[in-house]
């Protein structure tokens, strides 16, 4: 599939895509997540990628929510779609195995907080905005911001944040837990890039384990939560890996991680 709205570049196993509409602050319409659609999949076959970036073309916006102009045009039944739609892409950046990281470059509402809160953890340089302005516009969030919005910050928090419509800055969002670090505009991408390279050294089956864990655990009791990780810590002990980086750590030298689970 070619790509019209977004970039998508490879380097040293850092993937970045890039939402590339900066006219209109790179909002997203249905060509544009048809495309997000495709891109994950097939960073989800491609064994070399080993982390994934995701950011905004310009330096005024991550995304600016949906496409406005295209939900006004919508049917309900349309709008069902493209919500089904939009969460089928969070849903897939969540499930993918490797750790994926928010670069938010500007403004990041609606649809476009939605997607940086499906990504793995934010990095936002100092002039990210986040916000959910939807009920600016009569509607919710539709691309599980009530949900994972509720998760990271608390549902009093999330409640005050999608009734007010209000815009918080970095900082506030830095305070909230929304946002792991605050980069200077200029230095983020250098930041992220340093981050996802100390992550894409590690072993493959043990970020896998851990995210997976991470994600699953948080939707179920704290006993079947640490089940998961006692049986993911076996899968990790099993594996070549694991193997590799004890025996480095006994022979005082850097591990060489293959990312093989055996053999
Ligand atoms: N959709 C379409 N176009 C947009 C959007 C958007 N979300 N945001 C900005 N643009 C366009 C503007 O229309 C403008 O275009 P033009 O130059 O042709 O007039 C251009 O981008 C630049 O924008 P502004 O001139 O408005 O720039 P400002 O710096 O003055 O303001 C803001 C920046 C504050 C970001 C302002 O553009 C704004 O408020 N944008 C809308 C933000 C918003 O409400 N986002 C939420 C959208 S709804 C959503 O995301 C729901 C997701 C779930 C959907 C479920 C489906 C059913």
């Amino acid at each position: 599939m070619a790509y019209k709205h977004i970039l998508m570049e490879t380097q040293g196993g850092i993937a970045t895509l890039t939402f590339n509409r900066p006219k209109a602050l790179n909002a997203l319409n249905s060509e544009l997540l048809d495309e997000v659609c495709d891109a994950l999949e097939r960073v989800g076959e491609d064994e070399e990628i080993r982390v994934l970036i995701l950011t905004g073309a310009g330096d005024k916006a991550f995304v600016a929510g949906a496409d406005i102009s295209e939900l006004a045009t919508f049917t309900p039944l349309q709008g069902k779609r493209f919500a089904c739609r939009g969460h089928e892409v969070m849903n897939r950046l969540q499930a993918l195995s490797i750790p994926v990281i928010a670069a938010v470059n500007g403004f990041a509402l609606g649809g476009g907080s939605e997607m940086a809160l499906a990504c793995d953890f934010i990095y936002a340089s100092e002039k990210a905005k986040f916000g959910l302005p939807e009920e600016n516009l009569g509607l919710i969030p539709g691309f599980g911001g009530t949900q994972r919005l509720s998760r990271q910050v608390g549902k009093s928090m999330a409640k005050e944040l999608i009734f007010t419509a209000r815009m918080i800055s970095a900082e506030e969002a830095l305070n909230l837990g929304l946002v792991n670090r605050i980069c200077r505009q200029d230095e983020l991408m250098d930041e992220v890039r340093k981050v996802a390279l100390s992550i894409a050294d590690k072993g493959r089956v043990a970020i896998r384990a851990a995210k997976q864990v991470v994600n699953r655990g948080m939707d179920v009791d704290l006993a079947t939560a640490c089940q998961l990780e006692i049986d993911a810590f076996a899968l990790c002990m099993a594996s070549e890996d694991s193997r590799e980086g004890t025996l480095a750590f006994m022979e005082k030298r850097k591990a060489s991680f293959k990312g093989k689970l055996n053999g």
